[in-house]
């Protein structure tokens, strides 16, 4: 049996779409879920002779369930840039990864692939929100492309990940990467699939709009954190409208508390200028995870909320 395991974000999507248009597996069961759903790995079952690809999910949360797989006598194919921790060795483990703020799963694949399939890591790329990296892959690429749409996709699929569970979501992740790989590339996807591209940047756009009045906890030189209610459209945003204020103020931290359940879904940005620390704010934090550039946590209890600003302060102040 094949598993495609990936995070339903723009960067995971397109790193599976890479990998597939140079090794085809028509048959692999997917295995996907909202961004935050990274514990991927504890929903592949055990099995001799399985084949299971994982690609953008944390290897530091899928640790155990890796191990498990690869003694049950499954090859595992690991491809990632969230922090890993500790991987251990071993003959059906291959790893391709790296923490490098500046890299992401897509442009990892991309490597590998020695470009084969550019356009797709470029939207991957600019759907984390690496453009410089996005625009280095451009440079290398025979032909040239609209970046301006590339992007525009890249954010809005990135955009489309972001719920508290598929409810949330306009489209299912596992059903939006099968749509955009039947798509010989990017470009090809803009001109064929224009409904596709236009439900979710309209979207995107009436959840943006809903979120630029949304109130400011903290608003000063270095540091803004906008509170966002307890409503689909605002755990839709809460990722790429933190992007989106990291784009307009690249010397600022950014975060975005969503209201949920009684406490917050909390999304980090590093300053683009300066893109550390996001990781060790959260990981300071019982659900918090994610990368030095951009980070989150699952659930803040409202009496953290002081001592999350304290530490927020106290990276980038
Ligand atoms: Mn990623």
């Amino acid at each position: 049996m094949d598993y495609d395991v990936f995070n339903g974000d723009a960067d995971g999507i397109c790193a599976l779409i890479q990998l597939r248009r140079a090794d085809p597996k028509p048959d692999a069961t997917l295995i996907t879920g909202v961004k935050r759903d990274i514990e991927l790995l504890q929903r592949v079952p055990s099995g001799e002779g399985s084949r299971v690809t994982a690609l953008d999910i944390s290897f530091d949360k899928n640790r155990d369930d890796c191990i498990r797989l690869i003694e049950a006598g499954a090859d595992v194919f690991f491809c990632d840039h969230h922090f890993a921790g500790n991987v251990p060795e071993h003959e059906r483990l291959t790893v391709l990864m790296s923490a490098s703020p500046e890299v992401c799963t897509s442009a990892l694949i991309n490597g590998r692939l020695r470009g084969e399939f550019s356009e797709w890591a470029v939207v991957g790329c600019f759907g984390d929100n690496l453009d410089t990296t996005a625009d280095t892959i451009i440079g290398k690429m025979a032909s040239s492309v609209d970046r301006e749409a590339l992007r525009q996709l890249g954010v809005c699929i990135n955009y489309n990940a972001y719920g508290a569970s598929a409810a949330d979501l306009h489209i299912e992740p596992a059903a939006l990467y099968r749509r955009m790989q039947q798509h010989n590339s990017p470009t090809a996807l803009l001109s064929d699939d224009r409904e596709l591209f236009e439900t979710l940047t309209d979207a995107y756009r009436l959840d943006m709009h809903a979120a630029q009045s949304a109130p400011r906890a903290v608003d000063d030189d270095d540091l803004v954190v906008v509170s966002l209610p307890d409503a689909p459209w605002s755990r839709r945003v809460s990722g790429v409208l933190g992007n989106d204020l990291a784009n307009q103020s690249p010397n600022k931290a950014h975060a975005v508390l969503t209201d949920v359940d009684g406490g917050y879904l909390v999304s980090v940005r590093a300053p683009l200028n300066n893109r550390t620390g996001a990781d060790d704010v959260c990981r300071q934090f019982e659900t918090g995870g994610g990368r030095a550039a951009a980070a989150g946590i699952n659930h803040l209890s409202r009496e953290e909320l002081g001592r999350f600003i304290d530490a927020l302060r106290q990276q980038f102040g």
